[in-house]
């Protein structure tokens, strides 16, 4: 286990493998040296994953199995190279995430942290509260219609919301107006959320140009990954109102978020939670356990990735 996630997959592990927790080991060179010819499967998550250091310094490496659907932290290809097998945990987490992109808007739009901070800190006998900004019926941007974009989008509909895309290419059969560049599509929105896959391309996809055309009164969301924004532009639009408002459960150098965000009250700021409930972490660890048995009874994988 490349590092901690979930305390019952930790138990499952160790109930069908011999589990080595690489974080708590304190010469990791020294581990992988005494360990390069037992290693068989290593499981990662969004935060640590397999690099082509650590798939070289494994030889005996047949599998690695992410607890997330994200697989970023994964050298794909040299795992391709190396026939090594990668899974990670689709579709079980899809509600999760989609249900917290709809969260963070109404946290932004209704101000809802501010409001709990306003009552606990006993303000709301001493003045009037400032007005809040409306969700239903505004224009939603997709950035990504995969899997979790989908889940978004029917959210949003239900809110009476347009919805409109942008992805690599346009889907067929899908209602939603399409927007051939990401400009297009935050000039034409109120409320842009990131749900694409990070890769080489949609790093910094959210720059100064996409911020600029979500204008002061916009809003980003990111329930994607960090690096998809360029966190300092990101930071200094908001301060300055150039940006009305973002919902981020992502950040750029996770977990150090950027402390000029702590004191602006049109940001809220969540700790990478997308699909962390009870139930989604269990069926997500169930599902690593199922790759990794079904590859070591030589089986089908249940969601193979390479
Ligand atoms: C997970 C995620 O909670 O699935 C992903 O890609 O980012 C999250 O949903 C994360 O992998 C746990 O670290």
């Amino acid at each position: 286990m490349a590092c901690p996630m979930n305390y019952y997959l930790e138990q499952q592990l160790e109930k069908r493998f011999k589990l080595f927790r690489f974080w708590t080991v304190p010469d990791k060179s020294l581990f992988l040296a005494s360990h390069k010819d037992s290693i068989q499967a290593v499981v990662g998550d969004a935060s640590s994953g397999a690099d082509a250091e650590l798939i070289e310094a494994l030889p005996k490496l047949e599998i690695v199995a992410s607890f997330s659907v994200g697989i970023d932290k994964i050298d794909l290809a040299k795992c391709k190279e190396k026939g090594i097998r990668v899974t990670n945990t689709p579709d079980v987490l899809t509600d999760d995430v989609a249900d917290l992109a709809i969260g963070l808007i109404l946290a932004v739009l209704r101000k809802l942290c501010e409001s709990d901070r306003y009552v606990r800190s006993g303000k709301w006998k001493k003045g009037d509260y400032v007005l809040t900004t409306k969700f239903t019926g505004k224009k939603v941007g997709i950035l990504g219609l995969g899997r979790v974009g989908m889940a978004i989008a029917k959210r949003a509909e239900a809110f009476c919301c347009p919805i409109s895309y942008h992805s690599r290419t346009e889907k067929p059969d899908i209602k939603y107006k399409y927007y051939p560049s990401v400009v297009e599509l935050a000039s034409h929105c109120d409320i842009l959320v990131v749900s694409c896959p990070l890769t080489k391309e949609t790093h910094h996809i959210i720059n100064r140009e996409i911020i600029d055309a979500l204008g002061p009164k916009g809003v980003l969301i990111n329930i994607g990954r960090g690096p998809h924004v360029d966190e300092p532009e990101l930071v200094s639009a908001l301060v300055e109102r150039r940006l009305g408002g973002a919902g981020l459960d992502v950040f750029e150098h996770e977990p150090n978020v950027p402390e000029e965000l702590f004191g602006l009250d049109n940001a809220v700021l969540v700790p990478h939670v997308g699909s962390d409930t009870v139930e989604t972490c269990q069926a997500m660890a169930d599902l690593v356990i199922g790759n990794l048995v079904a590859h070591f009874q030589k089986k089908p994988l249940l969601t193979p990735v390479v």
